[in-house]
């Protein structure tokens, strides 16, 4: 396939010497075939595979050669890439935009490390609070908990959006067969009304107890969605505003609002502003995770990220998996002018994995400046998506397949099922094998011809392959996997960034929309007929929205 080349004024731009090297490089690689690759060398699916903390990566349908991976790493280190994770380990303000720590592998340090926050120890603080986290969570899942009325507590509601909900949501769908069934867990994120509405309409606002989760604790959506909350908790318990202090506790680092809303400070979680929002499911952000699972679990998890976050600090780049795939998505991204990513899990407890991939990806990695403010000359952040297989291979993998953009997938197994039935746990990762075996490989003119296939029909049955993908293979989904299987995420991400010299761990894009929405607010609410300056387009897109919403 013909990959998109880009402007040599964008590759060279880098003046790293590996990365002009792969720029030519990459003119001899586009020439080749995984066909042709795998065909002289029958070991490179053996050799181009990393065993490594109970992970078996095999990236050996790369369209890449030795020499690519050989000037890769030589760029990672031309990168700096190993000073960088270092000053994040040591707890150097490398979010220089915000001048914060990056400091999440702090928060899966075991107890007795040390890692150190403006001189100090920031790992005692972390497991005093998982210790406040376990204790409340076991008088939750033991019923000892009390509501107003002395019901004990049935339904558990995580209200927070962005960083505080998608880690919550996409580890409690990914570990639901850990969790206590006897509780019902809900999230609402959208200050859409009906994503409150839906979430609480058959809940006893006795047995409600609500985890209102905001590191600053003043984001419009939470705190509207926490105010109404109240509202329905209060209505349903009689209106003793004694109450609150039963229903609801805060995951926040804002004790003063906290206490302004009259949550009591002492079921107040608390994390700290080295911990970026996309970076906070293992904080007390994952409250709600640690009561669905347990401790002992969210202790699996936290361990699990932790053996990541070694294996990434410790392990020579060449083997390094966090390293391999941040390299391998800059390849894709900079020298063939992909645009995107699929992560394909083929387990249906993953199916919000992709979604919590794209706030940690794109929020990262979408960034227009280096961290010295000029322009960045190349492309950053590619987009991220996927579904869970097999249900994606009946729509958009024809794109994959057959479509004129080259898109480098990550399918993601386990050997073990969860919920072993029949035949269908070998069925699926079949198709997992078969998937990568075809986009990989395709199917030749001569191969279809041979299938006697009418002539004006070959074209559209070819498969032109040489389409890229990463399989990670793990045994079964547990807490500790999908501990190490955020980290390698995250890290991925780190590495990305540090070739691209972006600050992944600042969001300043989001800020202009959520200051013009505070604008627009009163000008829709308004009784009388408001002075409009905005464009000509939103102007008029405000009037007719105040006309329809008063028309019968
Ligand atoms: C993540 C972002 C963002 C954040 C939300 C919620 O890295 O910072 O998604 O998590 O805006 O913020 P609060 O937790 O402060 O409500």
């Amino acid at each position: 396939m013909a990959a998109p080349v880009q402007p040599l004024a964008k590759r060279s731009a880098l003046r790293r010497p590996a990365w002009s090297a792969l720029a030519s490089h990459y003119k001899n690689v586009s020439k080749l075939h995984l066909r042709q690759l795998f065909a002289e060398d029958a070991k490179r699916g053996e050799r181009m595979r990393v065993e490594a903390v109970g992970f078996y990566f095999d990236y050996s349908k790369n369209c890449i050669t030795d020499e690519t991976l050989r000037l890769l790493l030589q760029l990672a280190e031309e990168s700096d890439l190993r000073a960088r994770i270092d000053a994040m380990f040591r707890g150097e303000k490398i979010n220089v935009t915000e001048k914060r720590a990056v400091l999440h592998v702090a928060l899966r340090a075991p107890r007795g490390a040390s890692i150190l926050v403006d001189g100090k120890n920031v790992v005692p603080e972390v497991h005093a609070v998982l210790d406040k986290m376990a204790d409340f969570s076991e008088k939750l899942r033991s019923g000892a908990w009390k509501g107003h009325t002395g019901k004990s507590i049935r339904n558990v509601l995580n209200i927070g959006i962005g960083g505080s909900d998608l880690g919550p949501v996409m580890a409690y769908e990914a570990l639901r067969h850990y969790s206590q069934r006897a509780l019902t867990f809900g999230f609402i994120s959208n200050v859409d009304g009906t994503d409150f509405a839906e979430a609480t309409r058959d809940l006893d606002p006795a047995e409600t107890l609500f985890i209102v989760s905001s590191k600053t604790f003043t984001t419009l959506e939470t705190m509207t969605n926490a105010r109404s909350a109240r509202a329905w908790s209060l209505a349903g318990l009689g209106g003793d505003e004694r109450s609150v202090a039963k229903h609801f506790v805060a995951v926040s680092t804002n004790a003063a609002e906290v206490t302004a809303f009259g949550i009591d400070p002492a079921n107040m979680f608390e994390f700290w502003d080295w911990v970026g929002g996309r970076y906070s499911m293992d904080s007390a952000i994952g409250l709600s995770t640690l009561v669905a699972i347990g401790p002992q679990n969210f202790q699996a998890l936290l361990d699990g990220f932790h053996q990541m976050d070694e294996h990434f600090r410790t392990t020579p780049f060449e083997v390094n998996l966090p390293v391999l795939m941040g390299l391998l998505a800059v390849w894709y991204n900079n020298f063939f002018g992909a645009q995107t990513v699929a992560v394909l899990p083929y387990d249906q407890y993953l199916k919000r994995f992709p979604a919590y991939l794209q706030q940690l990806t794109m929020e990262s990695n979408g960034k227009h400046v280096t961290l010295e403010g000029k322009p960045v000359p190349y492309d950053t952040g590619p987009v991220y998506w996927g579904e869970p297989g097999t249900n994606g291979q009946h729509s958009f993998y024809q794109l994959i397949h057959q479509g004129t953009r080259l898109i480098p997938c990550d399918f993601i197994a386990f050997a073990k099922p969860l919920n072993p039935l029949g035949r269908h746990h070998d069925m699926l990762v079949a198709n997992v094998f078969a998937q990568t075996e075809a986009l990989a490989f395709g199917k030749t003119r001569e191969q279809v011809k041979a299938e006697g296939t009418p002539d004006w029909l070959v074209p559209h049955r070819v498969f032109e392959g040489n389409r890229p993908s990463n399989t990670i293979l793990a045994e079964r989904l547990t807490p500790d996997t999908l501990g190490k299987l955020v980290a390698l995420y995250e890290h991925s991400v780190f590495t990305q960034g540090a070739l691209w010299n972006i600050d992944s761990f600042d969001q300043w894009g989001v800020e202009l929309g959520k200051v013009l929405a505070q604008r627009i607010i009163p000008e829709l609410e308004n009784n009388g007929e408001p002075v409009l300056s905005h464009d000509s387009s939103t102007n008029a897109l405000i009037r007719r929205y105040r006309r329809l919403r008063q028309s019968q």
